[in-house]
């Protein structure tokens, strides 16, 4: 495919050794010569394929900057198309100068995700590695990095076209057996029920995986409560390594819920702080209260917190009756002042000091992680909601494919087959729509 030139900033805006801008598209490197002058006087059309040329940018006969220029002819490139990197010194003024100077000459302003985007157009590589381009950029923990390095790596792309395969096997067999009926026995079935068996067997096992998958890309939605100044906002603040939350030895400090990302061991977590669980007369606070309780019913995972210095109360139980069904960590907080016998299980804690903090990373990681790290390192896993209600369709009519083919004749099942493939196709992008498109690079930041 064919599309103007485009430009784009790809380092971040600021202050840094290096900014790189990348040019991509037929004239690339005509743009490129139009603000670009050697020392040798020798042109970049003249360079050789992956080279690096020294030299200045010009524009309106004055120097812009001394920098290094990398000529890639494509299609071996990340957009399959002819791409130059500019590389000048990263001064915020000194980078939108030769951007401007690259616009003027020719180039177009690249949209967010541009060029991965092209690299998917131009079939260079498919959906499931153009949309993990982002997460590898975005990945805060290992287990991130991992997911979306085994994206990159065609593990997805690969599962899901064995499943696609064993699918389309049972499409063709069944339109070979209305085509030649003679050749093929009409009450042979087997390759129907094996092949989609199969496919949704291995549909399953990407299922059974995907909110795990989905929940350690995105953050683990959890709550912190407990009764007012038992720590919780000091755990916040552990937890965030900043003072996030204002902490005092006033009950009731924290009347709203506060939230924030972080990262515990391998996972990463969107945390929010909320007001103490109490009975109060205070108008705001007992809205601070009433949204704690939503958000404990809400949360994926519940971190309990308890005063373990004194003795437990009525609170503190009917806290326990709303989360001890959920995911949840119990802290005996305060434990340099003293613990009292708990009626549950809890880590011993200390906010004031981090004393316990490895315990309670490895109970998270324990709840979530199990499993997953093993499974990734061979295997792969769904990261996205998209790509699992995808599959998840696709199970759906697999299953009702079979049920037809077994209770009444194959030919009738053809429908249902063709809308799983379908399905599958959204995943890879082996056929997708122009808005699917849209709504998966705006999220990509400019000059990726
Ligand atoms: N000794 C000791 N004091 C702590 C510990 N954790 C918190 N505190 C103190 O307990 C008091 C209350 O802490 P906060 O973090 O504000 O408690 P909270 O649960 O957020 O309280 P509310 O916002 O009122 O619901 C503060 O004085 C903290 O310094 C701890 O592990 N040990
Ligand atoms: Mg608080």
């Amino acid at each position: 495919m064919s599309f103007h030139t485009i430009a784009a900033v790809s380092t971040p805006y600021g202050r840094g050794g290096i900014s790189i801008i990348r040019i991509s598209g037929e004239d690339a490197i005509n743009i490129a010569d139009k603000v670009f002058r050697s020392k040798s006087g020798r042109s970049l059309a003249d360079a050789q394929n992956r080279t690096i040329n020294y030299g200045h940018i010009v524009a309106n006969n004055e120097v812009i900057d001394e920098v290094l220029v990398s000529v890639m002819r494509g299609p071996h490139t990340f957009t399959a198309e002819d791409v130059v990197e500019i590389n000048c010194h990263g001064g915020l003024y000194v980078t939108k100068a030769v951007l401007r100077a690259v616009y003027d000459a020719g180039a177009y302003p690249a949209e967010a995700g541009e060029f991965t985007k092209r690299a998917f157009l131009n079939g260079r590589v498919d959906l499931t590695y153009a949309s993990s381009v982002m997460d590898m950029i975005n990945a805060k923990t290992k287990l991130q990095h991992k997911m979306a390095l085994n994206h990159l790596n065609g593990n997805l792309a690969k599962r899901i076209r064995e499943i696609r395969e064993a699918i389309t096997e049972v499409s063709a067999y069944i339109q070979a057996s209305l085509d030649f009926p003679e050749e093929i026995e009409e009450t042979d079935d087997g390759v129907i029920e094996v092949s989609l068996t199969k496919a949704i067997n291995m549909m399953d096992k990407l299922l059974e995986n995907a909110d795990k998958g989905i929940v350690a890309k995105e953050g683990i939605p959890t709550v912190i409560v407990g009764k007012p100044n038992v720590g919780k906002s000091s755990l916040m603040n552990l937890l965030a390594q900043c003072e996030r939350a204002i902490v005092t030895d006033i009950p009731g400090t924290t009347r709203d819920s506060i939230e924030e990302v972080i990262t515990v061991g391998n996972l990463m977590l969107k945390l929010t702080d909320t007001a103490g669980i109490r009975e109060t007369g205070d108008t705001v606070e007992s809205i601070g209260v009433e949204r704690a309780k939503h958000l404990a019913e809400a949360a994926e995972l519940v971190i309990f917190v308890v005063d373990a210095s004194s003795p437990l109360d009525q609170s503190d139980m009917q806290i326990y009756e709303m989360v001890k069904d959920k995911n949840v960590v119990i802290l005996a907080n305060k434990n340099d002042k003293g613990t009292t016998k708990l009626p549950f299980d809890a880590i011993p804690f200390c906010a004031k000091t981090g004393d316990g903090l490895e315990k309670l990373t490895e109970k998270i990681e324990e709840i979530y992680i199990s499993g997953i790290e093993e499974f990734t390192e061979s295997d792969t896993l769904l990261s996205g909601e998209r790509e699992k209600n995808a599959v998840k369709r696709a199970r759906e009519l697999t299953a009702s494919a079979l049920n037809t083919a077994r209770a009444l004749t194959p030919d009738l099942a053809m429908d249902d087959i063709m809308e799983a493939a379908k399905c599958l196709n959204l995943i890879d992008g082996a056929e997708i729509t122009e808005d699917i498109i849209e709504t998966i690079f705006e999220t990509y930041c400019v000059g990726k």
